[in-house]
């Protein structure tokens, strides 16, 4: 739609980093702390990277095209916290570090990466946060706006920095996935449309309680705009919004006003906004009730951005949803076998113990980031015949559901693949889904899935 270049560093001076002598440390040298080493350097900005790491992955690429940055690696070297003016800390680096709780006593502005993003875009924004189908719902939003054939570009904890979403041209519409971590340092966020889709425990071994967890999402409703809320989810809906950010709820249940969610008419379920049916269900091709609100969310913020009907109505029915989300794998002997490696927390397995056919064979564990996997004791007990537990926090998950189901602990993935083969019968679920991070024994949840995947293809041979 635009075509003029633009030059997005003019709004560097709202942070005060257009001064003389300003002097930035980026804490962190992955992805993030280079897409903002490589931002602030267009602009001439005095920048050092910081790393608690020996070898931290963006390492080799500083040092080779950006040899005038100070680099300190192997611990958080109190020198180069002391000499900087500003803090641009990383995601995955918490607030609590010592060096940085300094900074903030002698008054350094400790910023992120979102901050940098938000007062330099330049066009729309619509943020995307929540416990789970925060990367669905982004994905989903973008491909809307995409079939509307819009300049859109889709990042942020989805796994493009929103730093490298800036290219000489201007957008129509960026989409940003925000994790607790990217939100709890960004005060400059005004983004014109965001969602909080439900809140579950997380990262509790990052937040002294729930309530941190909440407040850090909090900091997504900055601004005025549109708040497309899960009016289903009590932790959601008791969330305080700023009075310029209007409230616009969706559910499952029938919608009232102009909120979104469900009407049956005789045999058929439509997805509707007030009394307007908008589609049918079953033209929806991501499954699971989760889904349905997933797709309910991104039409309510594609709606508050002018996406037209037509685009939203062709995205949600091509859209097949992200691999290792509730992702079928193969039917074998009328055994259907899927993988969700991205549950990484009790919500996500909840709603695919909940969403997929019964009897299941679970296959769970790993490390629990301090969640309560309490919450999945009843769900166990209906719907879930066999239990097999992997990983470092398998003993705690088996104390805390105390399911009625038979539960076996076994060594690695592939050896609960074959536990779940010998186990299975026709017209049975196997269901990879952990509730629990996957670091403890993988690289990343996508290695687990493909390990899963690649176990499960090996009982066809
Ligand atoms: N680390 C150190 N020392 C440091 C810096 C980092 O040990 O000095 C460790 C962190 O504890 C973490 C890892 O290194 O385990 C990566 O941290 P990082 O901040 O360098 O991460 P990036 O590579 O910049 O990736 C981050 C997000 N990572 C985290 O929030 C941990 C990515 O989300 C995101 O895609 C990327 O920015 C672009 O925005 C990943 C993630 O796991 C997928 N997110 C969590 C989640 O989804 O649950 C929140
Ligand atoms: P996130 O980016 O928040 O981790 P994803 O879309 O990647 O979300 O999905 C992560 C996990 O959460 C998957 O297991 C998926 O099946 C599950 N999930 C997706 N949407 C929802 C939802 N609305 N409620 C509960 N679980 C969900």
């Amino acid at each position: 739609m635009h075509n003029e270049p633009i030059n997005q560093g003019r709004g560097l001076s709202q942070l005060g980093l257009d001064q003389v002598g300003v002097r930035v440390l980026v804490v962190g040298l992955g992805v993030t702390g280079v897409s903002v080493v490589r931002f602030l350097q267009q602009y001439d900005i005095g920048t050092a990277v910081v790393d608690s790491r020996d070898k931290p992955p963006g390492l080799e690429l500083i040092e080779t095209t950006y040899p005038d940055v100070g680099v300190f690696i192997g611990g958080f070297n109190a020198a180069a916290f002391d000499a900087a003016t500003h803090l641009i800390v990383s995601p995955g680096v918490s607030l609590q570090e010592t060096e940085i709780q300094r900074a903030v006593e002698r008054g350094i502005p400790v910023l992120g990466d979102i901050d940098l993003f938000a007062v330099c875009a330049d066009a729309p924004i619509a943020c995307i946060t929540g416990s789970n189908g925060k990367s669905t719902v982004t994905t989903l939003l973008g491909e809307m706006a995409l079939k509307a054939d819009w300049d859109v570009r889709v990042g942020g904890n989805l796994g493009t920095p929103a730093l490298e979403l800036f290219t000489e041209r201007t957008a129509d519409l960026y989409v940003l996935e925000l994790s607790s971590f990217q939100l709890e340092r960004t005060s400059q966020l005004q983004a014109d449309v965001v969602t909080v889709l439900n809140i579950s425990d997380d990262h509790m071994d990052r937040y002294p309680d729930l309530a941190s967890y909440i407040l850090a999402k909090e900091q997504i409703f900055c601004g005025k705009g549109i708040a497309v809320l899960n009016g289903q989810d009590e932790l959601v809906s008791a969330m305080k919004l700023p009075q310029e950010r209007q409230r616009i709820s969706f559910g499952l249940d029938k919608p009232i006003n102009q909120s979104y969610g469900l009407i049956t008419d005789h045999d058929q379920t439509y997805l509707a906004r007030g009394s307007v049916r908008i589609m049918a269900r079953s033209a929806l091709k991501i499954k699971g009730t989760h889904n349905v609100q997933n797709a309910l969310a991104a039409m309510a913020m594609a709606d508050a951005l002018s996406i037209p009907r037509a685009a939203q109505i062709a995205a949600l029915e091509t859209f097949i949803g992200l691999p290792h989300r509730t992702q079928w794998v193969a039917s074998i002997a009328g055994v259907t076998w899927i993988n969700d490696s991205k549950a990484t927390n009790p919500g996500a397995c909840l709603a695919a113990i909940n969403g997929l056919p019964a009897p299941i064979i679970l296959i769970a564990g790993g490390d629990g980031k301090g969640a309560d996997f309490s919450v999945l004791k009843t769900a166990i007990n209906e719907r879930v015949k066999r239990l097999i537990l992997i990983g470092k926090d398998a003993k705690r998950f088996a104390h805390e559901v105390a399911s009625s189901s038979l539960i076996e602990s076994v060594d690695n993935i592939e050896l609960a693949v074959s536990a779940a083969a010998n186990d299975a019968q026709p017209g049975d679920t196997v269901l990879l889904s952990p509730a629990c991070a996957s670091l403890d024994q993988f690289t990343n949840y996508q290695q687990r899935g493909e390990r899963f995947i690649t176990a499960v293809r090996g009982l066809k041979s």
